[in-house]
């Protein structure tokens, strides 16, 4: 036997042990479960490869929970079991399988799928219809008394409606609603209290609170999903019909769940859950998936702790822990320095993350990161990955805070944060590489002058090789300067040269965004070329009279400021007529042209279009003078439904309002785009 194994063990335990203490005792732990899972999964294998050395008091010979000395123990007369996880399709195959061999079923079995609830498990005994005694699930076979607690909870009904049994013991999940969660946190924090990480600790502590006024306050819900036990009554013979009685009793049940046939169909309601996660009112980490039928679970009995008629099918960890390897500070095109992560890659939310964007400097003091911290890294559905906390205990005692930098990480010149202003900028202006780039890159970008084929890496390569300074220099590039820049084919400089010169013929509109002044996005562009008609009269007026700019519908003196600055600039007048001479044009409009041709109409936009940001599309549809509302009602004109659409695009389909895909959209967009 290694001396090492011996010695991981006993740190593990010791660890393990610390953490069921910061989560079961103190309610605040101090690592997300799936880096708490993974704890336990390394000392599970060690026990398993080194048998010997397992002992009782192992975390891994009970499910932690000790009940808290202040609250009165409760045998379960049926212990509380446990579900087995999967977290693959594979998994949840294998166990469809299983299920079927040994009930011998050659056909598809029924199961009940429903939301697993993030929240805390709970019994409840009601005898002659009265509520009599509520405990938590603790270890599964003795928990915490919380009857006056689960008393204020106005989802647990106290007398049971119609005609109870002798003994009704019914058991689920007790879970605080995100709104409720989030109010909490708002106080908490309103008050300099701490706050809870995530809703599950805040039902948990909400529940085992030791003065049933604070539980009364804290908004807690509960669906039931089993019974434990029960006299005077028979219980049906499925899943459903059970719910449906205890519905009938007046005891909450989850609406979302579901029959659902097979694997597949468990597999179908695990991606529908899936998508309509973030739509819903309460948090889940998953679908337990139940057979339907009482006489099947009862032939497959349990394995240990854990029904084998059951399985928790979870959704990927959205959170996950790794490390600060660098703060690094990148420049844009306005020369905002933004601090951005340099992670130890981790896998979360299905994804693996590498960098994540701390957004301004004030961000970085806010959470005060450091380099070399250990952080929680959150990726929820697509939203993009944040970096949510440090964690302070697993700080090295020499991290040093993050300053900002003086100077610009690529030109070195100065960088100022004006007070009061979150972002900090480079002022080195079109002297810096960093924001030549990025501006050369927005003006070739698709919603602007549209340079197919002149992506990113073909940026940084001309800029750096000196070859175009200012987005005017594009026009004057030649085949021989193309090819000699690294993976430049004949064939692909002739294209991009031909791209280029397409681009020459414009619109007033696109031009002006391309330009990227500060403060003109698609929208306002769009309507500062439709008011003005032509660019000489916005100069004029951007120059003598910037009020004039607020009589364009929408824009306002922070605008006028803008265009005011960047028409004032020489050398932004001299793009305009490099611009001009390289044979850039655009069509004279009348000015003050006709309403916007989607005046009043208003889009919903869900799931992901393959190949266009939801911000494009909003912008695009906005500045076309359509509104984009967030969710479908019967005054939605049109939904636009990418990959992986849920609950908004079945609404929508029930109203029958019309349905857009990215092609749709597409030629919508064009038929009015000059
Ligand atoms: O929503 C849940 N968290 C949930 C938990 C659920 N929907 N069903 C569950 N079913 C069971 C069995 C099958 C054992 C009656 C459960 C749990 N157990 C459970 N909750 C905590 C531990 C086990």
């Amino acid at each position: 036997m290694s001396p090492g194994a011996r010695a991981r063990i006993a740190a593990l335990r010791t660890e393990i042990a610390h953490h069921d203490y910061r989560y079961y005792v103190l309610d605040d732990p101090e690592i997300p479960d799936a880096e708490y899972d993974r704890l336990m999964q390394e000392l599970k294998a060690l026990e398993a490869a080194h048998p010997e050395l397992v002992t009782p008091d192992s975390p891994t010979q009970r499910i932690a929970g000790a009940p808290s000395a202040a609250f009165g123990e409760v045998v379960h007369e049926v212990p509380m079991l446990s579900l087995d996880n999967a977290f693959s399709d594979e998994e949840v195959a294998a166990f469809d399988r299983r299920a079927r061999e040994r009930l011998e079923q050659a056909g598809p079995l029924e199961y009940w799928a429903e939301p697993k609830l993030d929240g805390l498990a709970v019994t409840a005994i009601y005898r002659n219809g009265r509520l009599e005694r509520a405990a938590t699930r603790g270890d599964g076979f003795k928990g915490e008394d919380v009857t006056p607690n689960v008393r204020t909870i106005r989802a647990f009904p106290l007398r049971l409606r119609g005609k109870a049994p002798q003994v009704l013991e019914v058991r689920g999940e007790v879970f605080m609603p995100l709104k409720s969660f989030e109010r909490l946190n708002r106080e908490a924090e309103a008050r300099s209290e701490k706050t809870f990480v995530n809703p599950r600790n805040a039902a948990a502590g909400s529940l085992r609170q030791l003065d049933p006024r604070v539980t009364a306050a804290r908004q807690l819900r509960m669906y039931c999903y089993g019974l434990g036990t029960v006299r005077g009554w028979s219980p049906p013979g499925r899943q459903s019909e059970m719910l449906e009685a205890l519905k009938a009793w007046g005891l909450p049940v989850c609406p979302d769940s579901a029959r659902v046939r097979g694997a597949e169909g468990c597999l179908r309601y695990f991606r529908e859950m899936g998508e309509r996660r973030a739509q819903l009112a309460y948090q889940i980490d998953g679908v337990v998936y139940k057979l339907e039928r009482l006489a099947d679970q009862e032939r497959l009995g349990f394995v240990s702790r854990a029904p084998r008629w059951a399985l928790a099918h979870k959704f990927p960890a959205e959170e996950a822990m790794t490390r600060v390897r660098a703060i690094e500070w990148q420049v844009g095109r306005t020369g905002a320095v933004t601090p951005v992560a340099r992670l130890e890659p981790v896998f979360v939310g299905g994804v693996t993350v590498s960098n994540v964007t701390l957004h301004n400097f004030d961000e970085v003091q806010r959470k005060d990161v450091r380099v070399g911290d250990t952080v929680v890294i959150r990726r929820a559905g697509d939203v993009i990955p944040e970096l949510v906390r440090v964690i302070p205990e697993r700080r090295a005692a020499h991290a040093a805070p993050v300053e900002l930098p003086k100077r610009c990480p690529v030109c070195h010149s100065q960088v100022l944060k004006p007070e009061g202003e979150a972002v900090a900028r480079c002022t080195g202006g079109f002297s810096c590489p960093a924001q030549r780039q990025e501006s050369i890159r927005h003006f070739a970008s698709r919603l602007a002058m549209d340079i197919e084929g002149l992506g990113e890496k073909l940026v940084a390569q001309l800029v750096e090789g000196g070859l175009v300074r200012s987005p005017a220099d594009l026009y004057g590039l030649t085949a021989a300067q193309l090819e000699g820049l690294e993976r430049m084919g004949e064939k692909s400089g002739a294209n991009l040269l031909e791209a280029i010169e397409r681009s020459k013929r414009t619109t007033l509109a696109r031009l002006l965004y391309a330009l990227g002044i500060r403060e003109v996005g698609e929208a306002t562009a769009l309507a500062l070329a439709r008011h003005f008609g032509d660019l000489d009269a916005l100069i004029e007026a951007a120059r003598s009279d910037p009020a004039q700019i607020e009589q364009v519908p929408d824009l306002g003196p922070v605008v006028a400021a803008e265009l005011h600055a960047f028409f004032a600039a020489p050398a932004h007048r001299e793009l305009i007529e490099r611009l001009r001479e390289a044979g850039v044009s655009w069509e004279k409009l009348e000015p003050r042209a006709a309403a916007l041709p989607l005046a009043g109409r208003t889009f919903v936009l869900t799931g992901t279009l393959p190949g266009m940001t939801r911000h494009e599309a909003q912008e695009a549809l906005s500045a076309l003078g359509a509104k984009v509302a967030g969710s479908v009602s019967k005054k939605t004109n049109y939904l636009v439904a990418g990959e992986a659409s849920g609950s908004k695009l079945q609404k929508a389909r029930e109203l029958g309002i019309p349905i857009l895909d990215e092609a749709g959209l597409r030629s919508l967009l064009g038929a009015h785009r000059r």
